[in-house]
């Protein structure tokens, strides 16, 4: 079955079984439904669940984000692309661009896997930098088809070689045409004595003339591995030793899946001068010393606690600030997501920053407040337990809301937001005391079976949460951004949480707040409108898409 196959190549890490069970599940019997998008382009752009200031293709299919890059006053975001709705489908590299990071001009494909070349059945995921002057991207090509795939990893093979393509002409702002370089594949195998159980996802940096770049990966039994190399050109590159190897616990891991022991998307960096290694697995971010060009862990935290994002990417931009995406997945059946003709979407850019405790703090990207238009504001406000279940005042699925609630001696307090009038649909965003955790409950979300009622979803529906604390201060921040069916929550500046919900209602537009247990206090909650960021959902430029 195609998509077993797909799940040993992308490999979900096993950031919980359920997850790579949920990712199988929702690829069933997508093997082909390959699409025509100007047939779709009318429904697209009426799907209510369809996001309006999310970056995403005019249809069809993206996961991972790849390559951030600025360059001539914009920035360049790619996207791993498949014309066919399935993680199997064969990966093209799409192209965006932006001034602000947040409105962003679909460019089409950027790369396209070359017919008999080392990346003919993908163009996998990658990155960007600059070298002499001229944009470069490096990037993982698949060489096997997904039906292959699976039987040839089982037989010790590794489909993945390392590519470069550049930029062809560096003077065009849109960097809009990619070459591959003629040394490709710039590298053909895994180090010898690596049994690497997948080998992909280079990512670089620079220390004085040498680029250094790691590759993910990983071996049954040790764990998932960020594979090191240097070059001085970006076309030979010499393998040095592991930057960083898990710590995990081999008991707690399944020798019958293999991939579950890879490190997909490593990418490392330099933040206020101290190091940080960041993997796919779980949204992952470590830190800890940097020494003779190895990295050893001493803090492992989490960047994103929804289980909907995956795959992140960052970069430094301009400011000298590291901007960070992730792949926003689907938490719908297969069924749905071909009949709605569009999977996946980009998430928002946020900053990564030190908190003085030494943790990642993560807050979306200042530039997001252009989108803000009308507002409505509360401020002190007594939160009851047999509270109102809506508030008059607020009301929509494109909007941001900004809130602070003293917690009193509630147990929980939050936001209800897509909620009916009589909240037989509605989710909740909040506060836990007794856990000390944010958490997204999308339990009452939907009462579509397409995304309430598979078993394959009861391992990522329901109620997520993220561990903060706020004891100190007792007070709750929270800033939620909700576009549809997309539903992305920072609290504090400390941990984001991203979910996704499909209300079957189209008048699931309504929005309250909750404490139970208790009586919170409102210090003030405010929401904006937001602003579209196309006309039309993104659907447009379809023309840019052909393969
Ligand atoms: N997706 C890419 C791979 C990467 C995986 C293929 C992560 O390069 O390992 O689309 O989602």
């Amino acid at each position: 079955m195609r998509s077993r196959k797909m799940s040993s190549r992308t490999n979900f890490s096993g950031v919980i079984w359920t997850r790579r069970e949920f990712i199988a599940a929702v690829s069933v019997a997508l093997a082909s439904t390959a699409l025509n998008g100007a047939d779709l382009a009318s429904p697209l752009i009426t799907d209510r669940h369809r996001p309006r200031f999310h970056l995403m293709p005019p249809s069809a299919w993206l996961n991972d984000p790849n390559g951030p890059l600025y360059w001539m006053g914009r920035y360049h975001l790619f996207y791993q692309y498949s014309p066919v709705i399935s993680n199997t489908g064969t990966k093209y590299w799409a192209h965006a661009v932006s001034t602000d990071l947040v409105h962003w001009e679909n460019l089409g494909i950027a790369l396209a896997p070359t017919p008999g070349g080392p990346d003919k059945n993908g163009c996998w995921s990658g990155s960007a930098a600059i070298h002499n002057g001229v944009p470069t991207l490096v990037y993982t090509g698949g060489t096997w088809s997904a039906e292959s795939e699976r039987a040839e990893r089982e037989k010790g093979g590794i489909p993945e070689r390392q590519l470069v393509a550049v930029a062809a002409d560096p003077t065009d702002p849109y960097l809009r045409k990619w070459i591959k370089v003629p040394e490709n594949p710039v590298l053909t195998a895994p180090p010898p004595g690596i049994k690497a159980v997948g080998w992909r996802d280079p990512s670089l940096w620079k220390e004085g003339e040498t680029w250094y770049m790691v590759i993910g990966s990983g071996e049954v039994g040790k764990g998932g591995m960020a594979l090191l190399y240097s070059s001085t050109d970006l076309r030979k590159f010499t393998y040095q030793h592991p930057l960083a190897i898990a710590k995990v616990d081999p008991k707690s891991q399944d020798l019958s899946r293999p991939f579950t022991w890879m490190w997909e998307c490593p990418e490392f960096f330099f933040l206020d001068g101290k190091p940080v290694l960041l993997v796919a697995r779980g949204n992952r971010y470590l830190t800890g010393t940097y020494s003779e060009h190895r990295f050893q862990q001493e803090f492992e935290g989490q960047i994103d606690y929804g289980l909907v994002a995956y795959a992140q990417k960052t970069m430094e931009d301009q400011k000298a600030r590291r901007i960070w995406w992730a792949w926003i997945h689907e938490k719908r059946s297969a069924k749905a997501q071909v009949e709605a003709g569009w999977a996946g979407v980009m998430s928002l850019p946020r900053i990564l920053s030190f908190r003085k405790d030494g943790t990642l703090g993560i807050e979306p990207v200042p530039e997001l407040t252009n989108l803000r238009r009308e507002h409505k504001r509360i401020v002190n406000r007594k939160l009851e337990p047999n509270g109102p279940l809506l508030l008059k005042e607020f009301t929509g699925d494109c909007a941001e809301i900004e809130a602070e609630i003293e917690l009193g001696d509630s147990c929980q307090v939050g936001v209800r937001v897509r909620s009916t009038a009589d909240g037989s649909e509605q989710t909740l965003i909040g506060f836990d005391r007794d856990s000390q955790t944010l958490f997204s409950d999308t339990t009452s979300s939907s009462t579509d079976p397409e995304t309430a009622n598979l078993p394959a979803f009861l391992g990522t529906r329901g109620i997520q949460s993220a561990s903060l604390s706020i004891e100190g201060t007792k007070l709750l921040k929270l800033r939620v951004y909700i576009d549809a069916s997309v539903i992305e929550t920072f609290a504090n500046g400390k941990v984001s949480l991203t979910d996704r919900v499909y209300p079957a209602n189209a008048a699931s537009l309504g929005i309250g707040l909750f404490s139970k247990g208790g009586t919170a206090r409102l210090r003030s909650m405010t929401m904006w409108r937001l602003d579209p960021i196309s006309p039309d959902r993104m659907t447009s430029g379809r023309e840019w898409f052909q393969v």
